[in-house]
């Protein structure tokens, strides 16, 4: 039975198009740099917030009107929803999904009920994702929500903790498996601290990294073979997370030799918190080899908290498909709507215009950057800047011919440094409104 037989599947009408059903940028076949549209995003909804999240806040109850759920915690009903989350990916033409193993199958009172409550829903995902070709981008674990994990999982003081943690990685890297799934998504929900009077700083880096390798192990033992990501975020809930930001996770990756199994899956709302961008921490990681796979949502720069958004900023996407062009694209990873709809947006169609917004937004960025890609003249510019580098004693410098000693010479021989020209910021940021506009 359809949860929505009011909507039919959202298709490209184009920019003219006063539909507000349909897309008027995303054509999933349009190619773009000998690639079509889908494959250079690979879009892919997030379960907990489509179909979990209830729009309370610390101030109020949930808000959001979902006429499939009958109320209950039954695996009926939860089955139930994953119907209703692929009629939703399926409408919006969504080729991936994500989860956590708590977001999906209600936990049980024992480690062993929660299992098989898991393996009951999971049969449904499998039905469903076999029928529609909608496939798990990355799977992942609550690791923050029970008690059991108030001083955090692999960090916590608690022994017994890791252990739990341990058990429920294990079953949701048998489920990802089990759902052909692409990768494996750690984001240190409470894995950082509050209070460092109490807290032993290196012995928890070294848990949470040996918990890592003791996935990796796992991983291999069972021939799962998707891609491991670690997504950084600076607090909330922990005032210290440990994956402060990309540089914090790529130095806990390298530290541990952790490096060859992990890249990172960077979220918008989460570079902001860490006085970062999204653009940022996507050429960071790119220009380090970890980039991975991005949680596509935005902040409010006026709340300093995590808000979950859907993305509408063109400039924002503009930057994003430029980073992501420039290393190549996505290899496992996708852009996953980490988004919700806000509070007041309680209406199932809201989950509509939020996702072909978003969609929207980064086929528009994809455009307007392919465009200053083919053109070249931005690039052009950035080159010019560093010319100095492209012959003389820059390229003699690059090639590893100079040491302190001789560049003292040079520079007592030469007196000053030769003139470069202006950065021209205002003149860049001008150019980049004429592709915008
Ligand atoms: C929390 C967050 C998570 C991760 C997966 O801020 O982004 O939902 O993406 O645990
Ligand atoms: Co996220």
């Amino acid at each position: 039975m359809s949860a929505f037989p009011e909507i039919s599947k959202i298709k490209f009408e184009g920019r003219e198009s006063k539909n507000n059903l349909a897309f008027r940028y995303y054509d999933e076949n349009e190619m773009v740099e000998g690639k079509p549209m889908r494959d250079h995003f690979r879009f892919s909804c997030a379960f907990w917030h489509t179909m979990r999240a209830s729009g309370s806040d610390p101030f109020g109850a949930g808000t959001m009107y979902r006429p499939w759920e009958d109320g209950t915690d039954s695996i009926a009903n939860a089955q139930n929803r994953v119907r209703v989350f692929f009629e939703i990916c399926e409408k919006l033409n969504l080729k991936y999904f994500s989860f956590h193993d708590r977001d999906i199958a209600p936990e049980g009172l024992t480690l062993a009920e929660s299992n098989n409550n898991l393996d009951e829903v999971v049969k449904v995902f499998k039905e469903e994702s076999d029928r529609t070709g909608i496939k798990l981008l990355w799977g992942t674990s609550n690791l923050f929500g029970n008690p059991r994990y108030m001083h955090g999982a692999a960090t916590s003081c608690n022994a017994d903790s890791f252990a739990y943690a341990a058990a429920q990685v294990k079953k949701m890297l048998e489920v990802t498996k089990e759902l052909d799934g692409l990768g494996y998504t750690f984001w240190g929900g409470r894995e950082g601290y509050q209070c460092i009077w109490n807290t032993d700083m290196k012995r928890e880096a070294d848990h949470l990294a040996q918990f890592m390798h003791m996935a990796i192990d796992y991983a291999k033992e069972i021939g799962f073979t998707g891609q491991f990501y670690f997504e950084p975020k600076p607090k909330e809930p922990t005032k210290h997370q440990y994956d402060y930001d990309c540089a914090a996770c790529i130095n806990f990756l390298r530290t541990y030799d952790l490096q060859d199994y992990v890249k990172m899956n960077i979220e918008t709302n989460h570079a902001t918190l860490a006085g970062h961008s999204v653009e940022h921490e996507m050429d960071y990681a790119g220009s380090q080899g970890f980039l991975g796979s991005v949680d596509a949502n935005s902040g409010d720069m006026l709340l300093g908290w995590d808000t979950d958004q859907f993305p509408t900023d063109v400039y924002m996407t503009t930057k994003m498909m430029l980073i992501l062009l420039k290393y190549g694209g996505f290899k496992t990873g996708g852009l996953n709507f980490d988004a919700k709809v806000r509070r007041e947006s309680f209406e199932p169609i809201d989950l509509f215009y939020a996702h072909i917004g978003g969609m929207d937004a980064f086929a528009l960025g994809l455009k307007i950057a392919a465009a200053m890609r083919a053109s070249g003249e931005i690039a052009e510019m950035v080159k010019d800047r560093y010319s100095s580098w492209d012959s003389g004693i820059g390229a003699e410098i690059e090639a590893g011919k100079h040491n302190f000693k001789s560049l003292s010479e040079y520079m007592l021989q030469k007196g000053e440094i030769s003139p470069c020209s202006s950065g021209h910021q205002e003149l860049f940021e001008n150019i980049v409104n004429r592709y915008m506009f």
